[in-house]
């Protein structure tokens, strides 16, 4: 059995006492050549240590929070085959700031594969403050160099049993961010090794209940959903059942639903409007067209066009709900797409009013009656279902008080509209009935805050009182 060798870290660019984040072997694990070792993250960048030869781990000399710099030992391992000839014997701990070992021959050179590089290689490195890569890291071969005879084929099955996750640093970090635990991945890449895609896949299977275990999996890390696996039931042992597929519709709008609600943090504010003068405008406006609506020849003034006007209004008045997060940044939309969500006989769609901002409520609700009727039929095409900045969702016509409606990402805000009711309004002297509608409107707290919410309803609700505040 050969003696246990030393494997040093390596030149870090000139960093020091870098702490360790993650140990990713102990003692007992076969690792191959250039596998990590351990993770280390400075406030600049993530890297990975890499095992200097192939072979078995005998003694891990770090532990999490340890701080190191080049030369630092990281670990002892027990070289396997070629290695053993060319490896370095185990010393005692070094001092930190070591010389590199291509000065002091320290690192080792197995014969028959690739030059283990003297300073990490440039996909260890995966985070550089300001996004600027850090240099080409491996060293350049020379004439009769090791480096330049072909590298050997790794194959992870074969000498990592199903032990050490398999991974570049970049896809550690990627995982890590999104609380997967890489044991529980499947590596695709060459030699069985976990790419970025891998930790999608897998992530996709565990949101859509696919991944038994995911629950724990993905909460390693302190992130993720932490959600226990979807409930199995034979229900047919209850009564009898019926099982239906779910339409196109409803399987892309589910996802959607489903990665909206679980992503944004949702909070509803409520409010009422007193549309009792506009009611009574809308079915004015209404019966002097009768005949051109009879003949098809102009549209029903709806309440829902009315409130897609006030919305406009609202969104100009308060432009942060005309906004979609992108990272850090949040971008204000200078055009103004009104969607609204749409029952259809296959499922709920949202069709697009475009530029509602450069129209009139009788135009609006053309144009609305004929997006209406597109979705029903099933005949809108992508775009008209696209570019939408801000979502109303009226369940006016069927009733109810109230409702949470979901925000249609990447929007911050929605509208929710119930049933209009007749109500007893003090007004100072005595009640009157006055025509009041429920308004629900949901906006994503990392954006809005709450005040702002009250204001945009209460603005909203105001103008649906009176739209002549629209013009001021
Ligand atoms: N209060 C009381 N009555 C209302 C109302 C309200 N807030 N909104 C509409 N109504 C009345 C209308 O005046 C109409 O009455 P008349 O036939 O007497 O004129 C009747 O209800 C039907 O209206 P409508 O719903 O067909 O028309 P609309 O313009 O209000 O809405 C559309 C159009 C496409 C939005 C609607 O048909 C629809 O699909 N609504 C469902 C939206 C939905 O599913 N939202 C939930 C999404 S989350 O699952």
């Amino acid at each position: 059995m050969a003696a246990p060798m030393e494997a040093r870290v390596p030149d870090i660019g000139g960093y020091d006492d870098v702490p360790v984040i993650e140990v990713l072997v102990k003692p007992g694990d076969i690792v191959a050549k250039d596998q990590g070792l351990v993770t280390l993250e400075s406030d600049k960048a993530t890297m990975e240590v890499p095992a200097p030869f192939a072979g078995t781990v005998k003694e891990v000399k770090v532990k999490l929070g340890d701080a190191l710099s080049e030369g630092s030992l990281v670990a002892l391992i027990e070289p396997a085959g070629d290695a053993v000839a060319a490896a370095p014997r185990a010393e005692p701990e070094a001092p930190k700031k070591e010389k590199p070992a291509s000065e002091t021959g320290a690192q080792v050179q197995p014969v028959d594969v690739p030059a283990q590089p003297d300073r990490l290689t440039e996909e260890s490195i995966i985070e550089v403050e300001g996004g600027a890569p850090v240099p080409a890291m491996a060293p350049i071969a020379e004439p009769g160099d090791p480096a330049s005879r072909p590298p050997l084929r790794f194959e992870a099955d074969a000498v990592l049993p199903g032990k050490v996750p398999y991974a570049s640093p970049a896809v550690r970090l990627f995982a890590r961010e999104l609380g997967v635990d890489l044991a529980q991945v499947a590596g695709t890449q060459r030699g069985g090794r976990i790419g970025k895609e891998d930790v999608q896949k897998y992530v996709k299977a565990a949101l859509s209940g696919g991944v038994a275990g995911a629950a724990s999996a993905t909460t390693a890390a302190g992130g993720g959903l932490n959600l226990i696996p979807w409930p199995k039931v034979d229900f047919a042992k209850f009564g009898e059942i019926e099982s239906k597929p779910l339409s196109r519709i409803q399987k892309i709008s589910g996802a959607n639903l489903a990665r909206n609600w679980a992503m944004i943090p949702h909070v509803t504010q409520h409010d009422d409007a007193d549309i009792t003068d506009l009611e009574a405008l809308r079915v004015a406006l209404n019966e002097e067209n009768a005949k051109a609506i009879a003949a098809g020849k102009a549209g029903k003034v709806t309440m829902l066009a009315f409130l897609i006007k006030a919305s406009v209004a609202a969104l100009k008045k308060y432009p942060n709900f005309n906004a979609s997060l992108d990272g850090d940044n949040l971008v204000l939309k200078k055009y103004c797409n009104i969607g609204f969500a749409a029952d259809t006989p296959n499922g709920l769609v949202v069709p697009v009013l475009r530029d509602a901002d450069k129209k009139g409520v009788v135009e609006i609700a053309k144009e609305m009656g004929e997006l209406a009727a597109l979705a029903r039929d099933g005949k809108l095409k992508p775009e008209q279902m696209q570019g939408g900045c801000f979502t109303i969702s009226s369940l006016g016509g069927i009733g109810g008080t109230a409702f949470t409606p979901i925000i249609n990402a990447p929007e911050v805000a929605i509208l929710g509209v119930s049933k209009s009711e007749t109500k007893p309004v003090w007004s100072g002297e005595k009640f009157k009935p006055r025509l009041i509608l429920p308004l629900s409107l949901s906006y994503d707290h990392r954006v809005i805050d709450g005040a702002a919410a009250a204001r945009f309803t209460t603005y909203l609700a105001q103008l649906l009182g009176d739209l002549r505040r629209a013009m001021l």
